[in-house]
């Protein structure tokens, strides 16, 4: 027991010093960041350790709470983590997986550890970078309790008072002397808990937000796993199959999981996850599925006679509309790839597509109306994509042809050296006129555009560049688009989307930056496009005007002020007159802008296409809450 060893703590200190020393001082070698992205890691690395116990099935329900005091605490049902001494330490094992850098996993009977990407990086990492870590450990009957500052163990493992069950709980205040924020949302905490229970079917797990004025609690447990998930992501789409297909398949230590079903739609969405992590860069279990379903799509064509023998669908063709999600667990994941979320093992390229060419075979055989209908469906695609080359074959004659000049609605600005130059993309005609008015036309142009801008991840090619506000950004700006795109062609050093403060003013900008990150990436890459903040409230004092950006500062105003003034409030930006629009969202010595960086429109790109896309009410409180979100900020 524990207890009953006698510890000199000073060299103790000293020693676990030493150990953790490196994480303390470069924190973003171990988590990525110090940002909100690494400080939620934590969270993440805790929660996975619970989750390597559940896969082990020795635990069914996980509890994640964050506290009042904004600590987070993670619970399970499991065995617990061993408390026994480890002789050669002379220190408990928890205190040992808790203190030495990559100790984790030492005590795993086998089972699916999670390692590789910045999973995995150890429980020592998050008691390092935190200013106050608990353990509490139920085995054997006892309660067992340790607490660490900064990696540091305040005393040994002791034992506290009894228990009938058993479990671990770790509870921990991520250090604000690291971390840029210790904040924690509970939205990104939810929606990685959300996708492990779909995860790992059968699992319970619960969130729960305490602090005060935003109280939250949410239970996830899926019965049926990723057949769920699948059905998520089909909400409101008009779907193929009657019921999304479900395969399960044991080989070995190796487990396989597939839900496959198809939308009407064009988009392309395939999850993959080894030991629940999001390859995001696909690998071995991906590329056996494509093959697979190529494969299998072809041949029953061939056999039934709804293609001919000269016809041949394409991965492309043959995927259009579908979604996918692809889970496989093993014992020894390797993870491979620029962010280390590919998947190597070769062995799943060939398990994974054993399981698809089988099960879709016998599905095919028994729903023949099914396959002929995802057969005509895709000979459709092969007919639109042909289409859409063609489309951008005559795009690209009529862009030399005319140039940008074609382009009525532009107002272009009188200087033509492209870096000194700026664009502003304006919802709406009226504010679109205001800022026609308002503009330096020595080197501002604006372009307005009317309506919802097209989404393009919901069409084909040649509806795209059917679109008259896609067309007019697309010949405006010069660099050519997609595999074409060339910087060195842009007539714009600045691309900045100005839409309305409100919610669909956040809506058209998320579809611009996801035109612009699926038809231009570099244009993001290089910090080209920028997103206008327009002023929320406007307060006059007798013939003294001042503009306020957020509630926040409306707010410090009001709490300062005194004396009588006037409040309005901007619904949009077409009610200031051009000279109000110029001073508070274009002249530079005034305006506030934010870059958009890779990053965000990544995400943004992926919480609108992955998530938000079905789900409607998720969108708009994805896009009310992140409204200011998406950039960085820059002036
Ligand atoms: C390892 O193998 C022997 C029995 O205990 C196993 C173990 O480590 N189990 C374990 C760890 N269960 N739960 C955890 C765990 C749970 C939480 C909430 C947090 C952490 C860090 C670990």
């Amino acid at each position: 027991m524990p207890e009953k060893i006698q510890k000199n703590y000073d060299q103790e200190t000293i020693q676990v010093l030493e150990g953790l020393d490196p994480v303390r001082k470069r924190p973003g070698m171990y988590i990525g960041s110090t940002d909100e992205r690494g400080l939620h890691h934590l969270v993440t690395e805790i929660v996975d350790n619970a989750i390597d116990e559940a896969l082990a099935g020795f635990c069914d329900t996980i509890t994640v709470t964050i506290l009042e005091d904004g600590s987070c605490r993670v619970s399970d049902n499991g065995r617990g983590i061993p408390t026994g001494i480890i002789p050669k330490e002379n220190k408990s094992a928890v205190e040992v997986v808790l203190t030495k850098l990559h100790a984790g996993g030492k005590f795993g009977g086998g089972g699916y550890k999670i390692s590789g990407g910045l999973h995995g990086v150890g429980l020592s990492v998050v008691n390092a970078l935190s200013s106050l870590l608990e353990v509490e450990i139920r085995q054997n009957g006892n309660l067992y309790s340790q607490t660490y500052h900064k990696g540091i163990p305040q005393s040994e493992l002791k034992v506290i008072g009894k228990s009938e069950t058993t479990g671990t709980a770790v509870r921990f205040f991520p250090d604000g002397e690291i971390f840029e924020t210790t904040e924690l949302q509970f939205e990104t905490v939810r929606g990685r808990l959300k996708e492990l229970a779909y995860l790992n079917k059968g699992l319970t797990i619960s969130v729960e937000d305490k602090r005060e004025g935003r109280e939250k609690q949410e239970t996830f447990m899926f019965e049926g796993g990723i057949f769920h998930f699948a059905d998520a992501l089909n909400k409101n789409k008009e779907v193929i199959f009657p019921k999304v297909l479900y395969f399960e398949e044991k080989s070995g230590e190796n487990i396989v999981e597939l839900a496959v079903q198809f939308n009407t739609g064009y988009a392309e969405q395939i999850f993959t996850f080894a030991n629940n992590i999001n390859t995001q860069e696909g690998g071995a279990h991906l590329d056996g599925f494509k093959a697979a379903l190529t494969r299998v799509i072809n041949d029953y064509g061939q056999r039934s006679k709804t293609l001919k023998e000269s016809e041949k669908l394409s991965g492309e063709d043959v995927r259009e509309g579908i979604t996918a999600v692809i889970s496989v667990k093993l014992p020894e994941p390797q993870f491979e790839g620029q962010t280390k979320t590919k998947l190597g093992n070769s062995e799943m390229r060939a398990l994974v597509s054993k399981v698809v060419f089988e099960k879709l075979n016998e599905y095919f055989e028994e729903n023949p109306k099914i396959a002929k209908n995802l057969i005509s469906k895709s000979i459709n695609a092969q007919q639109a994509r042909e289409a859409a080359r063609k489309a951008r074959e005559t795009f690209r004659k009529s862009a030399l042809e005319h140039g940008f000049g074609a382009v009525e609605k532009l107002s272009d600005c009188i200087d033509k050296d492209p870096k000194n130059c700026e664009i502003y993309l304006v919802e709406g005609d009226s504010a679109g006129g205001s800022a026609k008015k308002g503009r330096d036309s020595k080197y501002q142009a604006i372009l307005p555009l009317r309506g919802k801008i097209l989404n393009v991840e919901k069409a084909r090619l040649h509806k795209i560049l059917d679109n008259k506000e896609i067309q007019a950004m697309l010949s405006v700006f010069g660099c050519g688009f997609k595999e074409e795109c060339d910087l060195s062609k842009l007539r714009y050093d600045r691309i900045i989307c100005m839409t309305d403060a409100d919610v669909d003013g956040s809506h058209i900008r998320i579809l611009l930056l996801t035109f612009f990150f699926r038809f231009m990436r570099p244009l993001v890459e290089e910090g080209h496009v920028y997103i206008a903040l327009p002023p929320l409230y406007k307060v006059s004092k007798g013939k003294e005007v001042t503009y306020f950006y957020s509630d926040a500062e409306l707010k410090a105003f009001q709490e300062t002020n005194t004396g009588k003034y006037e409040l309005q409030r901007y619904k949009g930006l077409g009610e200031m007159n051009h000279d109000q629009l110029y001073d508070t969202t274009m002249n530079p010595e005034t305006r506030t802008l934010l870059r958009v960086s890779l990053q965000d429109a990544e995400e943004a790109d992926e919480i609108f296409t992955v998530l938000m896309g079905e789900q409607p009410e998720l969108r708009r409180a994805f896009i009310e809450a992140n409204a200011t979100m998406i950039g960085e900020l820059d002036i």
